[in-house]
């Protein structure tokens, strides 16, 4: 592990451009559950992988409102932990210094934003803003729990309001796309964090960046398809390793 930390602290330090890619594990220790965990409560019969899709908001609208809706609570209830801190405190450093970071994410939470970081891409949206889906326009709603399901558009009438998210056959944000592909083609590192690496096309971009030689490592206390072809791993939770690692990277 700390010849790993230690080869992990040497390559940011070097690196002119660190790109990272962040998931739901990042946000395990804020209390928000893993998109694979198994959920709690009122929805813990309830399958994510079958949710966030276009056709179970078209088949049960209500039932998958409520769902973003008790989620959309809870994401903004919850505080950034350590590990999000220690990347907002990367990215001041590797920005003072003159080089650039870029902080991908697939979490829909805003807990990076929160946290202080500048340079985030929504590669998946985010649950914080809703959209008609007659025209398209977009609302913040209110911190509070929504009175009516499934969610009325307030500027069509018959139409519902959908979280701004992205679900599985769904197109990305052509925009937060579009920077990936140039961080994962000019970076010198990109570290993948608390992702599973199962969903594309996020999971792709370590991959190109790895076959470019840019340096490349994974922190994640499991492994993934990932693991065995990263240069450096750092094995636990990202709320304890990132903040050793930003240790590391200010400790010489
Ligand atoms: C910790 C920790 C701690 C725990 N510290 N770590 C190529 C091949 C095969 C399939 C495809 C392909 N290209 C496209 C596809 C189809 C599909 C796809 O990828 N399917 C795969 C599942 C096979 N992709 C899409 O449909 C995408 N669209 C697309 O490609 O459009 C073009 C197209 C259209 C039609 C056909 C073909 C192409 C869209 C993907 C959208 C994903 N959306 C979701 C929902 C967002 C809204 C919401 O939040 O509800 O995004 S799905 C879900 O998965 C969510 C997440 O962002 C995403 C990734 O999950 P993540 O973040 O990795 O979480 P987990 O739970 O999986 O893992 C947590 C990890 O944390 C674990 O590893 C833990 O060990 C770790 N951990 N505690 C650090 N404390």
């Amino acid at each position: 592990m700390d010849e790993h930390l230690s080869r992990a602290a040497s390559a940011i330090r070097e690196a002119e451009h660190v790109a990272v890619m962040t998931g739901a594990g990042v946000s395990a220790e804020s209390r928000i559950p893993t998109f694979r965990d198994t959920m709690e409560g009122l929805w813990k019969e309830f399958d994510p992988q079958t949710l966030a899709t276009p056709e179970a908001f078209a088949g049960d609208p209500e039932t998958v409102s409520r769902w973003y809706d008790w989620r959309r609570l809870k994401c903004l209830e919850a505080e950034p932990n350590p590990g999000h801190l220690a990347l907002a405190e990367l990215e001041r450093m590797i920005v003072a210094r003159g080089g650039r970071f870029t902080l991908l994410t697939q979490n829909v939470d805003r807990l990076h934003q929160k946290a202080g970081s500048r340079n985030v891409v929504e590669l998946h949206g985010t649950i914080m803003v809703w959209r008609c889906t007659e025209c398209g326009r977009e609302f913040e709603p209110a911190p509070e729990a929504f009175d009516a399901f499934p969610v009325p558009s307030e500027c069509h009438e018959g139409a519902l309001l959908r979280p701004c998210v992205v679900w599985f056959g769904e197109m990305l944000p052509e925009q937060a796309v579009s920077v990936a592909h140039e961080a994962s083609s000019t970076c010198d590192v990109f570290i993948s964090i608390g992702t599973s690496s199962v969903v594309y096309p996020a999971a792709g971009f370590i991959e190109s960046a790895s076959m470019r030689g840019a340096s490349t490592g994974e922190v994640n206390p499991a492994e993934t398809p990932m693991s065995t072809r990263v240069d450096w791993r750092l094995e636990g939770p990202s709320g304890a390793m990132l903040p050793r690692l930003v240790k590391a990277i200010a400790s010489t």
